[in-house]
């Protein structure tokens, strides 16, 4: 098995987007619950201002487009790892617009660019957990078995096995890393149980960020921003 990749962890930038006014009404969604669009932007914002401000990551913001609803949910349209970033085919058809604004993102920041055009296969970033070691892509309503094969085969150091996501909507949705060689993951009580898990880690911090708006969309706080570690690349 390969070793921990160098850096892993470690971030310089992230790419974010804005809510379009949209995601209110039109985002999709498992729940009919109302969204407060302001209390979502404000949100929003606020978890923006922590990655540049807490975190020190230089922030790429990319512009809201109310023909996506949901394009606030960037980790979905890429996958980066190390230089090589996979511009993905996403699941929902809705979404496949939010691609391109992502791909010229990461494009600008000198990223290799792969881009899954194989109309066969789809991914949504939601459903791919990077170790460090190795992949793991969730195998579920948007991500299917040729989507996870372009996966393995844009980052072939790495070894990629597929889990079967049976409920819920992606694999991240259930489980995220902790930290290097520590996988999260939920239970009943997801949160409950992950901030257990994190109280035990020394030397991170918890920062509470509030995500209620943007929940009742499915939307989970690491599908809103794509992190990148350009200092991998020099
Ligand atoms: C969707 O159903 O596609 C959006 N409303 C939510 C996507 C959330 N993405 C993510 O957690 N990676």
């Amino acid at each position: 098995m390969a070793g921990l990749m160098a850096g892993y962890g470690h971030y310089t930038h992230a790419v974010v987007r804005g809510i379009p006014a949209s995601l209110a009404k039109e985002a999709l969604r498992s729940s009919q619950t109302e969204v407060d669009l302001a209390k979502a932007v404000k949100e929003h914002e606020a978890y923006v201002e922590v990655l540049r401000t807490r975190l020190g990551l230089e922030v790429v913001e990319l512009p809201a487009d109310e023909s996506l609803p949901d394009c606030v949910f960037v980790e979905d349209a890429a996958v980066v790892c190390g230089d090589t970033a996979l511009i993905t085919r996403p699941g929902a058809e809705s979404r496949r617009g939010e691609t391109e604004a992502m791909k010229g993102a990461l494009k600008d920041l000198n990223l290799n660019i792969v881009e899954m055009t194989d109309e066969n296969a789809t991914l949504d970033g939601g459903d791919v957990l990077f170790t460090g070691r190795e992949f793991f892509v969730g195998l579920s309503k948007r991500t299917n078995q040729r989507g996870a094969e372009i996966l393995a085969d844009a980052f072939k150091d790495y070894a990629v096995s597929t889990v079967p996501v049976l409920d819920g909507l992606h694999l991240k949705s259930f489980c995220s890393m902790g930290g290097p060689g520590l996988i999260v993951i939920g239970s009943s009580e997801p949160a409950q149980k992950a901030l257990k898990v994190f109280e035990k880690l020394k030397d991170h911090m918890l920062i509470p960020v509030s995500n209620l708006e943007k929940v009742k969309v499915d939307g989970a706080l690491t599908c809103c921003s794509v992190l990148i570690n350009k200092k991998a690349n020099i």
